[in-house]
């Protein structure tokens, strides 16, 4: 596709551009949000909903994240190292791994309801991970738009998706805590730079390309601020595909775990890369797509 055509093109200027957003932030479909709800959520970008899952399910689901970090199969792709070490900052593509986050989480109905009346129709998984934040270890995740390199790198078409995060440990502000500019959301940040071959291999350890500039965050600042939504495990952000967000290191003495999971449209699937790359491997971006209504926990 040629720039005049894709509104979402990026990489391919020498300055950045800040650019409207062209697509709707939500549906109006019913669902158990309240139009309150609703309405923070296309304000904001983002919809925090503490304590959402009990402690004894957030207690399964470490006990979970614990072993798959331990347990990874030797070769199998999808587990990423910290920057400067071995300790594991998140492993990939857990609904094709996890039956516990399949039946439990990601089909949970209090998360589909929610996911399918922001979204407006049928979803499937687009991409699940677990960011372990290791005790002192866990290094920062500098700010970004998820949906420029979903677009980009991935080939996802339009912002139709949206992130789920459900806490595993209690989110504070010494572990490194989730990060979002309120209200970001309706502006396309297009980046410099391009993509280099391979890229995915280094950003999920340390991002260089794909993020924004300086005066890029300081626009996006102006009349905004940065919020970080804290809470016992359990609780819940829902957040739009483009909202810039970020987290700093983790400098204190246990882990911050969270467990994400990554909606798109089904009208939304993934085409090629708007860049010059092959697509990113699966385990960073879905390709069987399978739709998720009719799998519904309750
Ligand atoms: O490259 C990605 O797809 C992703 N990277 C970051 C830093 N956040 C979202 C997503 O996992
Ligand atoms: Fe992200």
């Amino acid at each position: 596709m040629t720039t005049a055509s894709d509104p979402y093109y990026s990489r391919t200027l020498d300055q950045w551009q800040a650019a409207k957003r062209v697509d709707p932030v939500a549906a109006d479909a019913p669902g158990p949000l309240t139009t309150d709800e609703v309405w923070n959520y296309v304000r904001d970008g983002f919809l925090f909903a503490p304590e959402l899952f009990s402690q004894s399910e957030v207690d399964e689901f470490l006990a979970e994240a614990e072993s798959l970090a331990e347990n990874w199969p030797a070769g199998q792709p999808g587990i990423i190292k910290e920057p400067d070490s071995d300790v594991v900052r998140s492993v990939f593509r857990l609904h094709k791994v996890s039956q516990l986050y399949n039946d439990r989480f990601f089909r949970d109905f209090r998360i589909l309801d929610r996911v399918q009346q922001l979204i407006g129709t049928d979803v499937y998984i687009h991409q699940s991970r677990l960011n372990y934040k290791p005790a002192f270890d866990g290094k920062e995740f500098f700010w970004h738009s998820d949906f420029e390199t979903w677009h980009v790198e991935d080939g996802m078409p339009r912002m139709r998706a949206l992130s789920v995060s459900l806490f595993l440990t209690e989110s504070h502000e010494f572990n490194g805590p989730l990060m979002l500019i309120p209200g970001s959301h309706e502006t396309y940040i297009r980046c410099t730079g391009g993509t280099p071959d391979k890229h995915f291999e280094r950003s999920l350890r340390r991002q260089d390309y794909g993020v924004p500039s300086r005066q890029a965050l300081e626009f996006l600042l102006e009349g905004s601020s940065i919020v970080a939504p804290k809470g016992a495990a359990g609780s819940v952000v829902f957040f739009d595909c483009n909202t810039m967000h970020g987290s700093s290191g983790n400098l204190g003495p246990t882990p911050r775990i969270n467990l994400f999971s990554v909606y798109n449209s089904l009208e939304n699937a993934v085409t090629q890369p708007f860049c010059n790359r092959p697509p990113r491997p699966e385990y960073l971006a879905e390709r069987a797509i399978v739709p998720l209504s009719d799998k519904k926990q309750k």
